[in-house]
């Protein structure tokens, strides 16, 4: 019995310092994963007894919340406040158990796989890795692509659902203008389907945004040729609409000075907040080629499916990213549910990827539809740009949906801290943000990362869009609340936090607790105690502990 009393009561000890000593946390190199606030998952070594269990949940203060069903492990419930990272090692240290993990947040490795038929024939969407990125996120119908081109059939079952109303400024036949805008060409109906063809309907293909609609947006006649002002028109159109991204399958390689006019409409356009993609040009060289040449437009070149550039597809250094063209099933417009591969390679089939992209991006970056500016069109092409794996005929790479789904979720927070009293150095002391529902409430997630020498601190959260308020401490400090966060890409930053110093364990409240933690520690090197970080602990730590005492945090 006296064994059992001992190494409980080393536990006690060695928990009582766990909270305070998140630097245990630097040590561990543990990745930005994240963990349920206050949970840790214990498995008892063999042969401790159902009381000794008890008494172990007793003497750390934890509580049960339940025990597995099927393996013998049990979940622990802490202060909601706590590092888990460093309760689970020290409680590893006791000796008492074959694990002690936080309870870490497991994600989907699987992808999700729409139910349209043809979708088993459509390589380019797992190619640009878009199952994985539909399991996290798969756009929202509120946010708009616009197709300007032939057109788009109306009627076709595997588009009219998603079909705004949209507008016919190339007019037909005759050039009549009229708001029908019909598809007699073929172009503009494939182009759609493949950046918004309905998705999951078990019917025909799956799209790369299988959730937003389409404003169909003709600006040429039906034999294909195509006029300087109804360009001019469907650009400024599509702008007043309040499209969030513009597909421009279309272009030429001869300059004329009336491009500049595209230009300058297209800048108008991505100034009001649309994302202006276009295609490259099928001209197999390094060439202009208008209007993609221009910096306002997101030019996109065609990839095979091994990454190979495509034999006609326009390439160099001004050409932004690549996507699939060498084999894509879409929609086309001879009937109501008739489909089609093509298989040549065009940027015309490429640049629709990359607008879906964008849609689908831009809705986890804006506060609605509404949400519509340069601010947010510019975090849209930073995300794809800069997540394309790297392709060496074009700037940026190939486009990766996932990967760009994931940094649109992986939200930074950024700032500096400074303690009150603290003549040390902040370097690699620990700082844990906790997020929280705006207006209160308990934590929803922690993270915890280290401060540079200047108080500098960065931590990510997953997958938490929105507005949240944050708290924010370094080690053996009281939390400071941040409210009203808006978690979003491209992160929460400049955040200038000054912290006050006496919570060494961790309670966010500075009392009696926290003075015989100082008082018992009183002589030694703990940093985690030394408030004032001057290398020991001892009256000034003690002072800062009483001057601050009763306070709590926010
Ligand atoms: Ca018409
Ligand atoms: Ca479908
Ligand atoms: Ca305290
Ligand atoms: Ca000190």
């Amino acid at each position: 019995m006296r064994s059992i009393i001992a190494s409980a009561l080393a536990l006690c000890l060695v928990f009582g310092q766990a909270i305070a000593q998140p630097g245990l946390r630097g040590q561990l190199e543990t990745p930005a994963l994240e963990y349920a606030p206050g949970q840790v998952l214990v498995k008892f070594r063999e042969g401790i007894t159902p009381a000794q269990r008890a008494w172990a949940r007793h003497i750390t203060g934890a509580q049960l919340i339940r025990r597995g069903d099927y393996l013998d492990y049990e979940l622990w419930q802490f202060s909601p406040y706590a590092d888990m990272r460093a309760v689970a090692a020290q409680l590893r240290q006791s000796g008492w158990f074959e694990a002690a993990e936080p309870n870490w947040r497991i994600y989907l490795a699987d992808g999700w796989t729409p139910n349209d038929t043809l979708y088993p024939q459509q390589p380019a969407l797992p190619f640009i890795r878009a199952p994985q990125a539909w399991a996290l996120r798969r756009g929202d119908d509120n946010f708009v692509m616009a197709i300007l081109d032939t057109g788009v059939r109306l009627d076709h079952l595997d588009l009219q659902p998603r079909l705004l109303p949209g507008y016919d400024f190339g007019g037909d036949a005759n050039g009549v203008r009229d708001n029908i805008p019909s598809d007699f060409h073929g172009h503009g109906t494939f182009v759609a389907g493949i950046a918004g063809a309905v998705t999951n309907n078990n019917r025909g293909v799956a799209s790369v945004a299988p959730n937003g609609k389409i404003l169909p947006v003709k600006v040429f006649r039906d034999g294909g040729q195509g006029w300087l002002n109804d360009i001019l028109d469907g650009i400024a159109y599509t702008a007043v609409q309040g499209a969030h991204a513009m597909n421009l399958s279309l272009g030429n390689r001869a300059y004329a000075s009336g491009w500049d006019l595209v230009r300058d409409a297209l800048n108008a356009a991505w100034n009001s907040g649309v994302v202006v993609v276009a295609a490259a040009g099928n001209e197999n060289n390094t060439n202009p080629f208008y209007p993609a040449w221009y910096p306002v437009c997101i030019a996109v070149a065609a990839c095979n499916l091994d990454g190979t550039r495509s034999s006609v597809s326009t390439y160099g250094s001004w050409v932004d990213v690549a996507a699939p063209s060498g084999d894509v099933y879409s929609t086309t417009m001879s009937g109501v549910d008739t489909y089609g591969r093509n298989t040549g390679g065009f940027t015309s089939y490429a640049a629709p990827f990359v607008t879906a992209q964008a849609a689908l991006l831009y809705s986890l970056v804006a506060d609605g539809p509404s949400d519509r500016s340069v601010a947010r069109a510019q975090a849209v092409r930073e995300l794809i740009e800069t997540t394309a794996r790297p392709a060496n005929y074009v700037a940026w790479g190939i486009i990766d949906l996932q990967a760009s789904v994931e940094k649109a979720l992986t939200v930074p927070v950024r700032g500096r801290v400074q303690i009150q009293n603290y003549i040390g150095s902040y370097n690699g002391r620990t700082v844990e943000v906790v997020l929280r529902p705006r207006g209160g409430g308990n934590a929803i997630a922690t993270q915890s990362g280290t401060l540079n020498a200047a108080g500098d601190f960065s931590v990510s959260f997953f997958n938490y869009l929105g507005y949240y308020d944050l708290a924010i401490r370094a080690q053996g400090t009281l939390l400071k609340r941040v409210p009203n966060a808006r978690m979003r890409y491209p992160g929460v930053s400049g955040l200038n936090l000054t912290l006050i110093p006496g919570d060494v364990n961790g309670d966010n409240r500075i009392d009696d607790a926290d003075l015989l933690q100082v008082l018992f520690h009183f002589g030694a090197n703990n940093p985690s105690i030394d408030l004032n970080g001057d290398g020991r602990v001892d009256d000034a730590d003690l002072l800062i502990v009483l001057f601050n005492f009763g306070a709590v945090g926010d």
